[in-house]
């Protein structure tokens, strides 16, 4: 298992939360996630095998928020 952190500065509430973890939480091969409103950070612990940190990030800005580079 690999873990990852994104900034992803435009989350402001628990909504964001939920959004940006149940759009990760879809793709096949992440285990868990976990994002920090108050950071502006999501983790994340996937399986490299099975999905890349580009899907991830697709995945969040599918939920609508920007990753920071
Ligand atoms: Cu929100």
């Amino acid at each position: 298992m690999t873990e990852v952190t994104f900034r992803v500065p435009d989350m402001s509430c628990a909504h964001c939360k939920a959004a940006v973890e149940g759009e990760l939480n879809r793709l096949p091969g992440v285990e868990s996630s976990n994002a920090d409103v108050e950071k502006g950070t999501v983790e994340v612990s996937y399986d490299e095998t099975r999905v890349d940190t580009e899907e991830l990030e697709g995945a969040i800005e599918e939920a609508g928020y920007t990753v920071a580079a």
